[in-house]
């Protein structure tokens, strides 16, 4: 087993050159896995206070303790934003927590997932199958392949298309460019929806104004949205929505009392607010 490099005395530290001079440490108990891909290095910790995390690249994507917040919001902000959605595309997360949390809607018939690395599914399976019990949903279809080039091949066929992608280094980082966004744009259909996996506007400013401009130049409708997410870097991380005419900063559907109690984070107050941004991101936003 090849132990990542960035535990030391017993804590795993999170450093990356996109939040240089921070760094977010947690206290392992146990390696429980550790291995390169044929994309990437991954690893499953079992942490002293925070359940499991899963690491890829030596970043973190979630831990047992708070990846609700995440799976919760990228989900339902835009599936409660659609009125009516049935065909729905997940790009990334093979841990599967997005597709568990899309499974909760009945309304949705088909859900296209593609994933670039499968190992990142068969590890999840193994050791996060609370987050990986949407695989085997019958509306899901699993494609192993590159979120992009799928993407760029599919035209007017979804009501929402998720993207639950990893930073922009390494295998996510065509994930952040336009001609990616272009189309997703092409692959929706009337009143479609995206929501991508937006960053921090405390920490990534160059990257998080590029994915607004890009949507507002895009999209008839765009927002962003922000999710507390504690093992993230700065504690958060953005949504970066468009739509091809639905409104996004309300929920459009009643959200069943049945779902609703299924649930930690979202609620249809939360997706208003979720929009409610610091002044300073307001403004840096409304300029782009
Ligand atoms: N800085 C880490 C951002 C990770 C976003 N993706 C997480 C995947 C969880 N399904």
């Amino acid at each position: 087993m090849e132990n990542y490099k960035k535990i030391k005395d017993g804590w795993f530290s999170e450093t990356c050159y996109m939040w240089p001079g921070v760094s977010l440490s947690l206290e392992i108990e146990q390696v429980l896995y550790s291995k390169k891909s044929k994309f990437q290095q991954i690893d499953v910790y079992q942490t002293r206070n925070h359940g499991k995390m899963l690491v890829l690249d030596g970043i973190i994507q979630l831990t047992e303790s708070d990846e609700f917040a995440y799976q919760e919001m990228l989900a339902h902000v835009p599936l409660f934003a659609h009125p009516t959605p049935e065909n729905v595309l997940v790009i990334g997360g093979g841990d599967g927590g997005i597709l568990r949390e899309v499974g909760r809607h009945d309304c949705v018939k088909t859900i296209d997932f593609c994933e670039i690395d499968e190992d990142v599914i068969t590890v999840s399976k193994e050791f996060l199958p609370e987050l990986a019990c949407g695989f085997d949903d019958p509306r899901v279809n699993i494609r192993i392949g590159d979120g992009n080039a799928y993407v760029q091949e599919q035209k007017n066929k979804y009501d929402v298309i998720i993207v639950d992608s990893s930073d922009p280094i390494g295998p996510g980082e065509v994930l952040f460019k336009r001609p990616f966004y272009e189309g997703l744009k092409a692959a929706l259909r009337k009143k479609g929806i995206i929501a991508t996996q937006g960053e921090s506007f405390f920490l990534h400013k160059e990257c998080v104004t590029n994915l607004v401009r890009i949507t507002k130049e895009l999209f008839s409708v765009s927002a962003y949205s922000y999710i507390l997410v504690p093992t993230y870097p700065g504690g958060h991380i953005g949504i970066c929505l468009g739509s091809l005419g639905s409104n996004l900063k309300m929920p459009c559907r009643n959200i069943p009392e049945t779902l609703q109690e299924q649930l930690k984070y979202y609620s249809p107050q939360i997706h208003e607010a979720s929009f409610v941004l610091p002044y300073f991101a307001q403004k840096m936003f409304e300029t782009v």
